[in-house]
């Protein structure tokens, strides 16, 4: 976070006027403390010392009324909060608040990995997963699952707006997917942690998705490296690969299966070709999930994240 906080003093002939550029107070947060991306807490006498508390790399501050305390904060980007009586919070400048992807979050200061809420167009906001950890963080999580909790096999609207919640299993968006991918070069990164605790990986070097109007074609690209094996970019077997697919769901069959509507049979959406050999979107534990990822079975998978990162 650049900038200068910009406090002037003027003085009145009867008092003591204080102008604070672009600091303005944000209801929304009142009565609530935020933890994230705290630069300092101290006692302040007054809301005014508060915000000459906010030094160059704070953009945001709280005040509580009640208790005098002074928090300032790089950046709100957390999604959490506890309640608490008394707090009001100042923003110098929204923007700078509004992170487009986890790795923004990540250069914003952030190192832990959870719950973030990111502005991936600067318009409405997504709240998702980002991994802090994993070869150097910074990692938007696009698909969680866990647990089994939410059903996978959906309508072409629920994919391309995205589905499940981040405190639980989620697929984002298509859209949200095709924005974070439109202009910036980015990796992803495949994990699937089988039932005996075994995590396997698998990271492509260049990832896109494009839009609706072009059913939101899958682009992988690059070296592959990892544990899962790269069945994502089968040249050798041209029916399978999901390289170049468009996107299809129970109620758009857009593969290359002629006699097949492949979402519905393996009852759930995905980039299916002739089907396809790998598919993290099957009924959870289950028996019928088809090739999560060739050769593993879907009884045996515990968890898979599926998470972009911009180059
Ligand atoms: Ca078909």
């Amino acid at each position: 976070m650049t900038g200068v906080v910009v406090l002037l003093l003027f003085v009145c002939p009867s008092s003591l006027a204080i102008v604070s550029k672009n600091f303005k107070a944000n209801s929304f947060h009142d009565d609530k403390l935020f933890n994230d991306s705290l630069v300092s807490e101290s006692p302040s006498m007054s809301v005014l010392y508060c915000a000459s508390m906010c030094g160059p790399n704070c953009s945001y501050y709280g005040f509580n009324f009640k208790t005098k305390k002074c928090r300032a904060h790089t950046c709100f980007t957390l999604v959490n909060s506890v309640e608490e009586k008394g707090w009001r919070y100042y923003s110098s400048n929204d923007l700078d608040c509004k992170p487009k992807d986890c790795q923004a979050v990540y250069q914003a200061g952030h190192r832990r990995s959870g719950v973030y809420r990111i502005y991936p167009s600067g318009g409405a906001s997504t709240d998702v997963i980002c991994d802090m950890e994993t070869i150097g963080g910074g990692w938007t999580n696009i698909q969680n699952r866990f647990d089994g909790s939410v059903n996978f096999n959906r309508t072409w609207n629920d994919y391309k707006n995205g589905f499940g919640s981040a405190t639980g299993e989620y697929w984002i968006g298509n859209d949200v997917i095709h924005e974070l991918t439109k202009t910036n070069t980015s990796s992803l990164y495949v994990s699937i942690t089988l039932t005996n605790n075994t995590t396997l990986f698998e990271l492509y070097e260049t990832f896109s998705v494009s839009s609706e109007n072009d059913n939101y074609r899958l682009f992988v690209e690059g070296q592959a490296s990892g544990t899962l094996g790269n069945m994502m970019v089968l040249s050798s077997y041209p029916h399978y690969t999901n390289k170049g697919m468009v996107f299809s769901t129970l109620d758009r069959d857009n593969d290359n299966s002629p006699n097949t509507n492949c979402a519905s049979s393996w009852k759930g959406g995905w980039w299916f070709n002739h089907c396809s050999l790998i598919f993290l979107n099957g009924p959870y534990a289950s028996s019928s999930w088809e090739h999560p990822w060739k050769p593993l079975k879907g009884d045996m998978i515990k968890k898979t994240s599926m998470m972009l990162r911009r180059r």
